[in-house]
Formats: C-alpha cells, sequence, structure tokens
C-alpha cells in the first residue's frame, strides 16, 4: 500500500512528467519523485527530450547521498535496458533506493522487466499507484501500444461563435500570433501532420514545424527551430481522387509529404480514403503520434470513424455571426447524439483560449 506522503509524490511526479510533453516525443512523459527515509521530497526530475537521461536519473542526481534507504516514485515502470541511455534499474540499485513505487507498467518491450529486476536486486517495488493520471497524462505514448495506430490530436481555431472562417472564405488569422506559435510546437512534437485536400486548395498551407515564426526558412528534412533541431513532421493530405496540385506548398519539398488516395490505401463505399487504414498505414510506416489539421469536412469524417484521442481548440474572442464551423458532418444531428468530451485543461494563449479535451468513453 502506498503512504499518504507516496501518494501526494505520485500526483507531484505526474505534474513533472508534463513538463517535458513538447520535446519528449518519440519518448514518453515521465516524471519522478524521490522520497528520502523519513517521507521528505530530495529531489525531483522528469524527462526533458528525446535521447536525454531519464526522469529517474535526472531526479536522482539532485537527490545524491539522500536517496540511500529512500523511495523513488515513478510514473513509469523503469527502463531495465541500454538504449540511448543506461538502466534505470541499475541507477536507482546503484543509489540504494530502498523502495520504488511505480503508477504504470512499462508496455514498451524492449525497455520492460524493470520491476523484476528491482526486486532481484532487494528493492520493495509497488506497481499500479494513481495508474490512471499517469496513463492521461502520458496516453499520447502509452495508447500506440494498446490500439496499434498513431494518437490523434485534432486542432482547431474558431471565434467564440465557433467559426473558422468568415462568410466570404477569409480565415488568416482567426487567432493572434502566440496561438500560431502554439501551433508550430505542437508541429514539432507529433511525426506526421494530415489535412484534407480541400484545406489544401484553400489556404496552401505549408505545414512545417516554424518555431522561429513565419519568416523563418525550413531547409531540409529537419531544421532549426526555436533553438532546436526539429524533425519535421511527414505531411500527409488525404486526397481521394488525388487532385493536389503540383505547384501546392505541401509539395515543396522542405519535409516529406504523402498525397494519399483512396486508389492507394483503399477507400470506404463512398469512394472516400479508408481512415482507419490510412492510420494503420502511418502505423507500420512507424509513426505514432498525428496532428490532424483540418479542414472541418476530414475532422468530421476522422470523428465517425472514432479516430480522434485529443481536442486542442484554440478559441478566439471575436465574433463572425456568420462562416463555415470547424467540425462538419460529424455524425451528429440530435442532441443526445453530440460529441461529449472531458476538459483536461484550460489556458490563455495570448489573447486566446487553448482548451484541450478527449472524448468521454461511453
Ligand atoms: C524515457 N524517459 O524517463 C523513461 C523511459 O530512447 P531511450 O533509449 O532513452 O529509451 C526509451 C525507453 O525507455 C522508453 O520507450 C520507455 O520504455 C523507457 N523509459 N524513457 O525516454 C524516461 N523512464
Ligand atoms: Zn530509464
Amino acid at each position: 500500500m502506498a503512504s499518504p506522503a507516496e501518494l501526494a509524490a505520485m500526483r507531484r511526479a505526474i505534474e513533472l512528467s508534463l513538463n517535458g510533453a513538447s520535446t519528449t516525443p518519440p519518448n514518453p512523459d515521465v516524471g519522478c519523485v524521490i522520497l528520502d527515509a523519513t517521507g521528505a521530497t530530495v529531489g525531483e526530475g522528469w524527462h526533458e527530450h528525446a535521447g536525454g537521461p531519464h526522469a529517474e536519473v535526472n531526479a536522482l542526481v539532485e537527490a545524491g547521498e539522500r536517496a540511500r534507504g529512500g523511495t523513488a516514485v515513478v510514473t513509469l515502470e523503469p527502463c531495465d535496458h541500454t538504449g540511448r541511455t543506461g538502466p534505470c534499474t541499475q541507477a536507482l540499485i546503484a543509489a540504494g533506493v530502498a523502495r520504488v513505487v511505480v503508477a504504470v507498467a512499462d508496455p514498451n518491450p524492449v525497455a520492460a522487466g524493470g520491476a523484476a529486476t528491482l526486486r532481484a536486486g532487494g528493492v520493495d517495488v509497488e506497481v499500479g499507484v494513481l495508474s490512471d493520471e499517469a496513463a492521461t497524462a502520458n496516453a499520447r505514448w502509452l495508447t500506440p501500444f494498446r490500439t496499434h495506430r498513431p494518437f490523434v490530436v485534432w486542432k482547431f481555431a474558431a471565434t467564440l461563435d465557433g467559426r473558422s472562417a468568415a462568410a466570404d472564405g477569409t480565415s488568416r488569422w482567426i487567432t493572434g500570433a502566440e496561438a500560431r506559435a502554439d501551433v508550430h510546437r505542437l508541429r514539432a512534437a507529433v511525426d506526421t501532420v494530415i489535412v484534407g485536400s480541400g484545406t489544401v486548395r484553400a489556404d496552401d498551407p505549408q505545414l512545417t514545424a516554424r518555431l522561429d515564426g513565419e519568416a523563418a526558412d525550413v531547409g531540409g528534412a529537419s531544421s532549426r527551430a526555436g533553438g532546436r533541431v526539429v524533425d519535421q513532421p511527414l505531411r500527409v493530405v488525404v486526397d481521394s481522387a488525388g487532385t493536389t496540385p503540383a505547384t501546392a506548398r505541401v509539395r515543396d519539398g522542405r519535409a516529406e509529404t504523402w498525397i494519399a488516395t483512396a486508389d492507394e490505401v483503399g477507400a470506404t463505399p463512398d469512394g472516400r480514403v479508408d481512415l482507419a487504414r490510412l492510420l494503420d498505414r502511418l502505423y507500420a510506416r512507424g509513426r505514432r503520434y498525428v496532428l490532424l489539421e483540418g479542414g472541418p469536412t476530414l475532422a468530421g469524417a476522422f470523428w465517425r470513424a472514432g479516430l480522434i484521442d485529443r481536442v486542442v481548440g484554440y478559441v478566439a474572442p471575436a465574433l463572425l455571426g456568420a462562416g463555415p464551423a470547424a467540425l462538419a458532418d460529424a455524425g451528429v444531428n440530435t442532441i443526445d447524439a453530440a460529441i461529449r468530451l472531458d476538459v483536461a485543461d484550460v489556458r490563455m494563449v495570448g489573447p486566446d483560449l487553448r482548451i484541450t479535451a478527449t472524448p468521454q468513453v461511453n
């Protein structure tokens, strides 16, 4: 049984795990708190970026000798492999930690087995403490192990009255510069961006991550953005009939692009690209984290197919009173069928509101 101090430490570790969120993919978001033998916090750490030290190691560095005889509270089972860093199991044993409290077992076959190794090393291990909360915080990484599909985030921008463009079709810029910069951070975190061919025709987006601002030059598949090198996401255009013009900016060669046609991916009975199969194909290509950027028709098709895991909506304090919504044809025509969401986070991004939510499971 986890003690009250351990439960509080796990809550803190979950909070810490989210500090890395935009730089950890494709690795997990992990947080760790070290308690000394009296239950006082002596170290905190989180996984800051893929390839860097794991959460446990960062927390052990802060704790130093005070970890001896203490407890490590960690949101993911400590790894048992030598990957880009050494095994955390050995680091914990070497530090003299007496007990390890884990929220979620590691589903990654390469790194799993940490709990058993720690027990064999004489450490008391408890797994499953606040596992639901920790799994929610790390859903982006955990979900694909279960679904064998990439995790899909649908992002949209709209006015307070829910419109994504004015009646004349103009839509630049609904939200402010801060929200746009936020979207570029999101693009830098995901490995794939998906749009519909209608959006390409209407907006001609570039769909690259440009953290230095709109004017920044992006050359090659990886580029500097906000002072760090970003692997540009694969740009996927869902284009049932293959009508994307050769001159479209998504075909500019600045990042990889896939024009996904119904012939290539497979079609649903209405002749559209089969989106479940599209995601299967992306998973087979190693893709785990997708940003769906629109437009409304494609987003509706994703919702109808039940393929969206998270919503990030930017809501501008502006009113249009006319014009298209961010979402169309979502398969809902009566209030009882509304797609209900649980709000995970709400914050201001410059003058705009950013709402992060997940579909309710029923
Ligand atoms: C992390 N950060 O804090 C923990 C991880 O890419 P590597 O070699 O660093 O290893 C990544 C694997 O290690 C990851 O998939 C997960 O199974 C395990 N634990 N990874 O990146 C961490 N604790
Ligand atoms: Zn590790």
